[in-house]
């Protein structure tokens, strides 16, 4: 079995408590400094310091994250009455392009921002709960859950608690998984301190199940390669409900300061992207909030299961029985080869040829798809009560456009990254992607069905005061967009969008000015996950 394989323990050396360092002897497997060095970033394990400076440069940031830690510190006890043991801390991102194809199992191309989730925590022997408090305890009010990881998490009474459970559940799936015996589950008491902002496209959520699972795991002294952790954590938010792609928790862990990643799915992997200098990404709310856990059945989840039906349905179009398409054709890219062979008989090197071919543009009733897959609809997603939810309400399937979208935007992922190696002048290379921007929105926007009319109002008004792309950011259907800026104009474009989208908005009373410098921000890459203990 390769290290990668195993869960290994951060080596003492890296501990800064002995508490940490309980061990789930088992497995354990100790890293010596050397070993560290010669592996690839992703498959070590999750940094440990006890000063904030990595992580948090210098200056008006390390400041802010100084007050964030001390308050943390202070409150946690006055709640729970001990300190917290460790901290644990994830940051939001920004997808640059490469919408809803993760979960189809295409690389997508985000970069981490300085917004994060910290989570403080402490197991509690005493006591056969788990507490979650919040620092904004007006809006996040302290919830409770019984120490029981085979809890269900009751989806129709969505609480912003859930999303700790949902790492607290991945911590003993994994133990399962691993055939480690951790002993009685206990209580623990957690305090959160989130500044990514919530149903923005910015993946708040992905930010504090990470967090959650790492402070978990940190808390019971186990620590293993950073891509096992953004699999791990991947895999548990779906608790909450939402069939989650793995590009969230991927990048939330395995950021590094100032690159974006190329994200590859099955194997998961990253390549670090140079972005060009001279260009800024400058981050927008659209102040329509997504609320991608309650709007499941008919936003999200509804398209993974349309990407699913449009994979089948090629399948067997392009000669698979119906039954191999049902058990083998799970994303778009299981039947890609078969398109691109159909393809090339025709002379042509894109997948879109088969989808032209094979999918009708008319959305497909229920009915029309089992009579190709001979099976009811019902049956085949039975063992999934998110896609099953989706079937209830869904009408129609879009499968033709849905397709089109997932191959186009795989390809324009690829082109992205090409353009950013290439030779091309800085001026040039910023011209192109921004023209891939717009594309990857257009495709969304009309193909995807995943905007919004603020949304499109702001994407416009974007482009129209000098940004040389814009774009939805995340699921979409609100939330954010994503801006391509030269950076010498930044300041000029802020100010623009301040007074041409959001003034109104202050007149309306929707936002005050004050909440202005959170709706609209220059990003710049930022580090992954790191745990803290001091
Ligand atoms: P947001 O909207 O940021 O939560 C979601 C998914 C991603 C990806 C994008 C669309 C989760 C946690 N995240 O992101 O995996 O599919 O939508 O590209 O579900």
């Amino acid at each position: 079995m390769s290290l990668a394989k195993q869960v290994i323990h951060v080596s003492r050396q890296k501990l800064v408590d002995s508490e940490c360092a309980e061990t789930w002897s088992t497995c354990k497997i100790r890293l010596k400094k050397s070993q560290l060095k010669m592996k690839n970033h992703e498959e070590l394990p999750i940094p440990v310091y006890n000063t904030l400076e990595p992580v948090y440069g210098e200056g008006s940031q390390l400041e802010e994250a100084r007050l964030r830690f001390d308050n943390l510190k202070s409150k946690f006890l006055t709640i729970f009455g001990h300190p917290p043991q460790v901290f644990a801390r994830s940051p939001g991102r920004v997808n640059l392009i490469g919408e809803h194809i993760d979960y189809e199992g295409y690389s997508v191309l985000p970069m981490a921002i300085r917004q994060d989730t910290i989570v403080a925590i402490r197991k509690n022997e005493d006591e056969k709960i788990i507490r979650v408090a919040n620092v904004n305890d007006e809006k996040y009010t302290p919830c409770t859950y019984p120490a029981d990881p085979g809890q269900e998490l009751d989806l129709r009474n969505h609480k912003w608690g859930h999303y700790f459970i949902c790492g607290y559940k991945g911590y003993y799936d994994y133990a399962k998984l691993k055939g480690v015996d951790v002993g009685q589950p206990i209580g623990i008491d957690v305090l959160v301190d989130g500044i990514v902002p919530t149903g923005s496209g910015l993946s708040s959520s992905s930010a504090f199940v990470c967090s959650s699972l790492i402070a978990i795991l940190a808390a019971f002294g186990v620590n293993f390669p950073k891509k096992e952790i953004a699999q791990l954590a991947c895999e548990c938010e779906r608790h909450v409900g939402t069939q989650s792609g793995g590009m969230d928790q991927a990048i939330s862990v395995m950021a590094k300061i100032g690159f974006a990643e190329l994200i590859d799915f099955n194997p998961l992997r990253t390549t670090d992207v140079q972005l060009p200098a001279g260009g800024t990404f400058v981050i927008v709310h659209s102040l329509a909030g997504s609320q991608k856990a309650v709007t499941a059945a008919t936003n999200y989840n509804n398209r993974v299961v349309e990407c699913r039906l449009a994979s089948i349905v090629l399948g067997v179009k392009l000669g698979m029985k119906p039954e191999e398409a049902i058990s083998r054709a799970k994303t778009l890219s299981d039947v890609e080869g078969l398109c691109l062979s159909f393809a090339s008989s025709h002379k042509s090197s894109d997948p879109v040829f088969a989808v032209k071919e094979f999918l009708k543009e008319e959305p497909y009733t229920t009915e029309e798809i089992e009579n190709i897959t001979v099976e009811k609809l019902t049956s085949f997603f039975g063992s999934s009560p998110a896609c099953l939810n989706v079937v209830e309400v869904a009408e129609h399937y879009k499968l033709h456009q849905r397709a089109t979208h997932v191959y186009s935007e795989a390809k324009r992922v690829h082109a992205f990254q090409e353009i950013v190696s290439s030779n091309s002048s800085q001026e040039e290379m910023l011209m192109k992607l921004g023209d891939l921007m717009n594309e990857s929105h257009h495709s969304c926007s009309v193909l995807y069905e995943c905007s919004c009319p603020e949304l499109e109002e702001l994407v416009n008004i974007c482009r129209q005061n000098g940004a040389l792309g814009a774009r939805l950011t995340g699921a979409g259907w609100g939330g954010c967009a994503v801006a391509l800026v030269k950076e010498s104009v930044v300041p000029q474009f802020i100010l623009n969008l301040k007074k041409n989208f959001y003034q109104s908005r202050i007149d309306r009373g929707i936002i005050t000015e004050n909440e202005l410098d959170l709706c609209v921000f220059a990003s710049k890459p930022s580090s992954g996950a790191a745990i803290f203990k001091f």
